[in-house]
């Protein structure tokens, strides 16, 4: 009796390990093949590096209020890093968004009473005078959007830009 039940245990492992191996062996197969698939996905670490290259853009702001280029294109579905470069004495900001993002912080900015920006914002940065900073962001769909600068009287005396996705 002791004996039966462990030889009846025993089959019912080599039952499972047997059926077991076999399902298993196309799991592995299966995860080689999304494997075979990441090898796209394992050049994936270099086109980063190749698109970052490729999706950085170098943006000045200046005390002209100005935003240069005052168009820019940018690809849609890979991190874009705005390179934000204020070039002039005063501080500047890049908001990026479409017209509503753009009035929201405008009305905010004057809400505010003028103050700026204390903490940047997913797509808005504030940069100091002479400094640069990065503002990276991935755009879903193609479309057109602006970037602007809500500092008092800047957007509206046209600190402002296009930046089309697509
Ligand atoms: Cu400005």
């Amino acid at each position: 009796m002791q004996s039966v039940l462990p030889a009846a245990l025993l089959v019912a492992v080599l039952a499972a390990a047997c059926s077991g191996g076999g399902a298993a062996t196309p799991a592995p197969s299966a995860t080689a093949a999304p494997a075979s698939t990441a090898a796209p996905a394992s050049m994936a670490p270099a086109s980063p590096d190749a698109s970052a290259a490729a999706t950085r853009i170098e943006v000045t702001l200046s005390d002209q209020l100005r935003i240069e280029p005052a168009a820019m294109t940018i690809p849609a579905g890979v991190p874009v890093t705005f390179v934000v470069t204020n070039k002039g004495t005063v501080l500047h900001e890049f908001v990026v968004g479409d017209q509503a993002v753009q009035d929201e912080h405008e009305a905010e900015m004057k809400e505010a009473g003028g103050m700026t920006m204390s903490m940047d914002e997913p797509f808005a940065i504030g940069v100091e005078a002479g400094q640069t900073k990065e503002l990276t962001m991935t755009f879903a769909e193609p479309g057109t959007l602006l970037a602007g600068c809500h500092v008092i009287g800047h957007y509206l005396a046209g600190m402002k830009a296009e930046v089309t996705v697509k």
